[in-house]
């Protein structure tokens, strides 16, 4: 459990960073990666580590229910107010890059309902290594792979993997049982990203989501600064 490397600042500013009435919006985190990684667990664990000293809403993406906002209910990580799904209707990489019109509407009515917030967490469909989020939608992007999807993934590359400004790299505790080697795929993923930081995760405990934590603080920090 470990960040590598440096703190990074909010990659790109989308566009409006302040509301129509003058004030900063929240901070928008878009979070990616292939079915069954981990976004959905990753999002429950920030929304406990972190809904105590911020004001946090979550905006969940599926292609034709709602399972993650009502698996984020089920366990009320948050409010139900603080939750909104968008049904896709299709790839889900469509309704984060491309009409993000849908999601867009999501975090401003957040905003407006719920408000002030200090960050927006938005969840993407599973998809493959090419799904990544525009950036009029959000602020920083969070890919989440995981060590059973094989431990070649980090050197097969992709946009999430490459340009992301926060691999995550999770279930290290199922390392030992499918045999993917975590050294190479610290290494695999220092070649493909350069100084952009990596972090390996385990959700099975708590302080799991710790270092996925720590690098969202430190975008907050560098968003208010
Ligand atoms: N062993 C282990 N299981 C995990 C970990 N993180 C998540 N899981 C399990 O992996 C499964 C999928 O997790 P989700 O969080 O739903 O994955 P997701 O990426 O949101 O999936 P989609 O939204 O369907 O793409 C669930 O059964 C989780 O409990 C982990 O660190 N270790
Ligand atoms: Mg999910």
């Amino acid at each position: 459990m470990h960040l590598d490397h440096a703190q990074h600042g909010p990659a790109a500013v989308s566009a409006d960073a302040a509301r129509p009435d003058g004030t900063r919006r929240a901070l928008r985190i878009g979070l990616g990666g292939p079915v069954g990684s981990g976004k959905t667990a990753t999002v429950a664990a920030l929304c406990r580590a972190l809904r105590d000293q911020l004001s946090i809403a979550v905006v969940t993406n599926d292609i034709y229910t709602r399972e993650d906002a009502a698996f984020l209910l089920r366990h009320a990580v948050l409010p139900p107010e603080r939750i909104q799904a968008v049904e896709t209707g299709a790839c889900p990489h469509t309704a984060i890059r491309d009409d993000i019109s849908a999601n867009l509407e999501a975090v401003e009515d957040l905003e407006d309902t719920v408000g002030p917030l200090d960050l927006i967490l938005v969840e993407s469909g599973g998809d493959n290594l090419t799904a990544t989020f525009s950036k009029g939608l959000v602020d920083a992007q969070v890919f989440v792979i995981d060590v059973a999807g094989g431990d070649d993934i980090p050197r097969k590359g992709g946009p999430g993997v490459t340009t992301s400004d926060l691999l995550v790299i999770n279930k290290t505790d199922l390392a030992p049982y499918v045999g993917s080697d975590l050294d190479r795929m610290a290494q695999d993923a220092a070649r493909q990203r350069g100084p952009l930081p990596v972090a390996f995760t385990s959700l099975t405990s708590e302080e799991g989501v710790g270092p996925v934590a720590d690098w969202v603080r430190g975008q907050l920090a560098a968003w208010t600064a």
